[in-house]
Formats: structure tokens, sequence, C-alpha cells
């Protein structure tokens, strides 16, 4: 893509809010976190006996400082109070719920009363602009519709903006190829995975996106690498933004990248981000930021669900030095890996983004890979699995295996055994994609 231009970098959808002065900004946030406090201390009965364990009261905050005294929420929580315990509202002073799929155990359920859905939808509208799209844009919205938190997410941001929203959802990727090119959509929003999956279809229907209107795609709900960034804006044709969010928090519109590409911007006058020490808890301070840790997350303005310290289980790390956009809020960079996926290979701790990243734009192999990890006897064993392009003849496959393993292990650091897998072989997703097949708790 070309140089950022101006028109790029200087949209704001809420100029006074997105450049406000730190100074402001921490006033504001103090005001917020106080009254996030008292609706959680007076709303939520888990909340208020935590608080009192402590024998801390909310009007006992005196700067954002004292936030490290909070005591921590984590998932375990929204689990132990299923359905709605967490809730600072009765559930007839909700609007809508969502919930996460679940795969172990209750899901986790979130709840939003009007005000929560209108916070949410003008901060997706911010985060739609901070990524590149307009008023007027048409919106392809590929993020799935339900349950999960993108699909509507993005829809109302993308109204809120003044965009046309085509609520496509996932799925018939063959019939979104050719909406896209018919209604001219300039944003595509889905999750990377996903993107590369339409690229795909749309490459074996002889359809080049590259010559579509699209432009700018926001891609998140996964971690996703450097080298699938330039792997999609090399097949697509468009700018690929980066943007976060977590159900428990709100959904996508926490933090976005602005085309800059240079770390996401966590919309600081919602939300506190810390990051501490994933092992002890301890919060790293400002000049420690440089350093990789845990995302912790404090709501400052949601009355159904007030979140206290969050803890996402997500690795990254926090960049506080102004960015060119003039956005004065803190970027978080790209997240490197949840807490729960890391990888400890005979004693070496990796991510599967760590595997991507090499396995990405190698020549001979196509972007569609899987972790398989099995243990044996105590040691953890990772077979990966990676799809070699149409081109590449399978007598080859055995030698592109060797040769991939070895620059796993020279660029990662850990043994793995490669498995070269025909075009096709490796499951593709409409949403998240499963990255890794752990087979450990089974003794395989
Ligand atoms: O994934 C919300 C979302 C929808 C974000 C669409 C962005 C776009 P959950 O299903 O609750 O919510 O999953 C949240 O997904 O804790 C991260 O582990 C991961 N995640 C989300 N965005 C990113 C990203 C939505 N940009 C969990 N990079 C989070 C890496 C991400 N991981």
């Amino acid at each position: 893509m070309g140089a950022i231009t101006a028109n790029e970098i200087g949209g704001y959808f809420d100029a006074a809010a997105e450049t406000m002065p730190r100074e402001q900004l921490a006033e504001l946030q103090l005001n917020r976190l106080r009254d996030t406090l008292r609706n959680a201390y007076d709303n939520v009965p888990m909340q208020r006996t935590r608080l009192d364990a402590l024998g801390i009261a909310p009007d006992d905050l005196c700067s954002i400082d004292d936030l490290k005294h909070l005591p921590f929420t984590v998932k375990a929580d929204l689990r132990d109070h299923y359905p709605f315990g967490m809730f600072a509202r009765p559930i007839d002073k909700l609007a809508r719920l969502h919930a996460s799929s679940g795969t172990t155990g209750k899901p986790t359920v979130v709840g939003y009363t009007q005000a929560d859905l209108d916070t949410w939808a003008l901060l997706m509208a911010r985060t739609l602009m901070c990524a590149g799209a307009r008023p007027g844009d048409v919106v392809h919205n590929a993020y799935g519709y339900g349950l999960f938190t993108g699909g509507l997410g993005a829809h109302y941001g993308a109204e809120r903006l003044g965009a046309v929203v085509v609520p496509m959802s996932g799925g018939s990727t063959e019939r979104q190829v050719a909406l896209i090119m018919d209604f001219r959509a300039r944003v595509l929003c889905a999750t990377p995975s996903y993107a590369l999956a339409i690229a795909e279809v749309a490459e074996a229907q002889g359809v080049d996106l590259r010559k579509s209107a699209l432009q700018v795609g926001l891609f998140g709900a996964e971690p996703w690498s450097q080298a699938m960034r330039a792997e999609i804006e090399a097949r697509i044709g468009l700018k690929a933004i980066d943007n976060y969010g977590l159900s428990e928090v709100m959904g996508p519109g926490v933090a976005c990248e602005c085309p800059c590409q240079n770390g996401l911007h966590g919309w600081e006058d919602h939300f506190l981000f810390e990051l501490i020490d994933p092992e002890t808890g301890a919060v790293r301070g400002q000049d420690d930021d440089s350093e990789a840790g845990e995302l912790v997350i404090t709501t400052l303005s949601k009355q159904a669900l007030p979140m206290i310290r969050y803890r996402t289980r997500d690795i990254t790390r926090l960049e506080r030095a102004r960015c060119d956009c003039g956005r004065t809020h803190v970027r978080i960079l790209r997240i490197t890996g949840r807490n729960d996926d890391m990888l400890i290979v005979r004693g070496v701790n990796v991510y599967p983004s760590q595997i991507e990243a090499v396995l990405v734009g190698l020549p001979r192999l196509a972007p569609h890979y899987q972790l398989v990890v099995r243990r044996d006897g105590k040691l953890d064993r990772v077979e990966v699995e990676v799809e070699a392009q149409p081109a590449v003849a399978a007598d080859n496959y055995a030698a592109i295996a060797r040769e991939v393993a070895h620059h796993i292990k020279s660029l990662v650091g850990i043994s793995t055994e490669v498995i070269v897998k025909a075009p096709g072989e490796i499951p593709r997703s409409m949403g998240k994609a499963v990255r890794v097949r752990d087979l450990r708790e089974k003794g395989a």
C-alpha cells in the first residue's frame, strides 16, 4: 500500500476525546473510576464482599494509582456467578445479552443496558473511523452475528458512523465474494483467518479482490502475526488494521490501530489498561511497559457489567509515546497470544503466533496451519501441520517439512515435527481459527 495520507490519519470520529490532553484524561478517568467502583459496590454483592474484605470503600479512591489496590476479576468469577450474578442492574433493565461459546463448562454471559449499547456503538464507530472507514462507506461485515460480540458490535458501530452496513456474518464464502464486488464494499470486517479464506475462494473463482473497491480491513478477534498481515494485504489489496476487544469488557471496539499501524489505540476515556506479571500479579510500572505482560482492563463507563481489573490472559506490551496520528491514548501492541495458549516445549515458552510468523510467507507453503500438541511421557511434543501451495509436487513434501522444522528450530527455538499436507486439507475457519489441537488430556 502507498504512503499514509493526511486524510487517513486526520479522521477522528470524536476529536475532543481521542486527542484529549493527558492531564484532562487523568481527571476524567478518576471521576469515572469512582463512579464505576460505586456502581460495583452498591449493586454487585460479590464485588462488595471482596472490597469489604480488603477494607476498601469506593470513596477511598484518591488517584488512579490506587487502582493497584483493587482486587482482580477473572473469567472464573463470571462462570461462578452464572448467569447474571455479576450484573449491576436487574435483568429487566438490560437491553441485550451476549455469551461466549464456553468450550469448557458454562459460557460466560455479559449484559448491556441501552446506554451501554449506545457507548459500544460510539466506541465502535470511533474504531472504524480510526481504521480508515468513513461515513458513506459500504462496510461488508463478515464477523459472526449471534452470541459472539463481533457481528453486532461492528454492525451498530458502522451504522453509528453513518456507513452502509452489509450484515453478512460468516459462511457462504462464494456469496461473500460476489457481494463484496457487486456492492463495492470499501471496508471488510472479519477475523484475519476468515479474510484469508475469502481471498482463497475469490482466487479459486478467478476474482481478483485487489481490483475490488476494498481499501480497509478491520481484522481481529484472534491473534495474527505481521507475516499474516502482509499476506492479507498482498492478496486482497487493502490496508489490514488490527482491532481488539473482548466480550467481558464490551466486545470489539476496545482498541484499534490507526493507519500508522504501530499499536492499537486503547480508548482510555472508557477503559483503564494495566500490564501485570502473569505469574505474580504484580503491576508493571510505566517504565517496564516495554516488557511483555498480561493486559488487565477496568471499565470506566459500563452500567450493567462494571469490570474491575479484569485479567484478560492476553499477553502484550504498552506504548505511551504519542502516535503520529495525534491521538493521545495509550497504544496496546500486537497481542502475542493468550496465556492459556502458551505451549511449553522442553522448557521453552511458545505462542502459536510465533510459529505462524515463520510459516506464513515461506514460498512453497500456503498460510494455513494447525499445531497438534501431544504428550510423550513428561514432555510436550508439537506437530506442525501446514499446507503446500497447489503448484508443489507431493514428492517434495518431506524435504520441505525438514526445511521448515529447521527454520522453526532456529527462529523459535523448539523442535517440532512438521507435516506438509495437500492444499485444502487444513480446515478453514469462518470465525476464530482453531490453531491448536491439544491432545495432551486425552493421553495421545
Ligand atoms: O473476540 C471481540 C472482538 C470481535 C474483537 C471482533 C475484535 C473483533 P471474545 O470472543 O470475548 O471477543 O474474545 C476475546 O479474543 O481476549 C483475545 O484473546 C482475542 N482477541 C480479540 N481481538 C484480538 C486481536 C472478541 N486483535 C479474546 N489480536 C481476547 C489478538 C485478539 N487476539
